[in-house]
């Protein structure tokens, strides 16, 4: 049997700072470990490269367009070649700031290369100094990229201001799902690349505690097990968060869902991820409106209800259950 690679993606608007950070990675990762990079450019000519030449690990060149746009057979000999060619303990790959990542990420976890990698944590390169413009914060492309992250991690530090800083860190704490690792991009360390779900799902936990004052129930968090969530409940005197995170392999009936979301109406506030069998879905409920909205997400289901009062979390969650799509 074939150990699968882990594989990072490592994504940003164009000149964020991508290949820095790989750089910085690269400079940093273990030595006894052979890491290659998979980068993508929109030209022809071979820059990026050039840009790692002098550093460490295998670097291989997808020129002359998107890659999400030419995912078909050249990326997939791309990866196929670096993976046989070098059998790295690592695959890095950079897209083009144009690109959108989703489309990536579901070649990267498809049927022809799923079986040979094991993606781990998503990057996103941002410049906080670039946050100033409204511009940017409008583009499809760069709210894809925060949106799919698992970590946003700050290129140019040495020329940020306090400002520049502050609508950083405003934009990290606005995402939902909460990032795993909000990073300066000068602190590189490989461990980032490694980011382990519990981590992820402690942070899921704590903002709910803080946003809403709640304490932290004193049950331990569990592992999402296929068709069983993990579960997260945190409790005050009158109002009461719950949060669940289903595996990736779980699929829910689009259909059944949205019937369970529907009916969970009186709750003051709900928000999720979710595959489904119609693709994946935020959906999110503000106290006026459920709306449903494609979602570029891909990491895991997921759902956190707030609530006046206490809710019969048990039953919710077996309603869910069997919204699951059958396999
Ligand atoms: N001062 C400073 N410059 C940086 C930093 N990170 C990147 N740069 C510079 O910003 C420019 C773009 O950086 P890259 O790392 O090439 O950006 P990229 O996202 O890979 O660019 P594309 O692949 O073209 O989209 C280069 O001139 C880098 O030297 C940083 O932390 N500080
Ligand atoms: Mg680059």
């Amino acid at each position: 049997m074939t150990v699968a690679v882990p594989a990072n993606v490592v994504t940003g608007l164009l000149g964020a700072g991508k290949t820095s950070l790989i750089r910085r990675l690269l400079a940093a990762s273990p030595s006894h470990e052979r890491w290659a990079v998979l980068v993508n450019e929109m030209g022809q000519v071979g820059i990026d490269e050039a840009l790692f030449a002098g550093g460490s690990g295998t670097v291989r060149e997808l020129p002359g367009g998107c890659l999400c746009c030419t995912l078909g057979v050249p990326f997939r000999v791309a990866v196929v070649d670096l993976l046989r060619r070098v059998a790295p303990d690592r695959l890095i790959i950079e897209p083009t700031g144009i690109g959108h990542p989703a489309e990536i990420v579901d070649r990267l976890q498809g049927p022809e290369l799923g079986p040979a990698l094991r993606l781990e944590t998503i990057l996103t390169v941002v410049d906080p100094r670039r946050l100033a413009e409204q511009r940017v914060h409008d583009l499809d492309v760069f709210r894809h990229q925060v949106a799919l992250a698992d970590g946003l991690v700050a290129s140019h530090g040495d020329a940020c201001t306090s400002d520049d800083w502050d609508r950083f860190r405003f934009l990290a704490a606005a995402c939902y799902p909460p990032k795993g690792l909000v990073a300066d991009g000068r602190d590189a360390d490989p461990s980032w690349l490694t980011q382990a779900g519990a981590e992820r799902r402690a942070l899921l936990s704590d903002s709910a505690a803080h946003e809403h004052d709640l304490s932290p129930d004193e049950a331990p968090a569990l592992e999402p097990a296929p068709a069983r969530p993990a579960r997260h409940v945190t409790a005050s005197r009158r109002v009461s968060a719950c949060g669940w995170i289903w595996l990736p392999d779980d699929c829910f009936d689009y259909d059944a869902l949205l019937a369970v979301m529907a009916r969970l109406r009186p709750v003051q506030r709900l928000k999720g991820v979710f595959r489904t069998d119609q693709g994946w879905y935020a959906i999110q409920y503000d106290g006026t409106d459920l709306v449903a909205e494609r979602s570029v997400w891909r990491r895991d289901s997921r759902l956190e209800v707030i609530a006046e009062g206490t809710m019969d979390w048990d039953g919710i969650e077996a309603d869910l259950l069997e919204a699951l799509a059958s396999a």
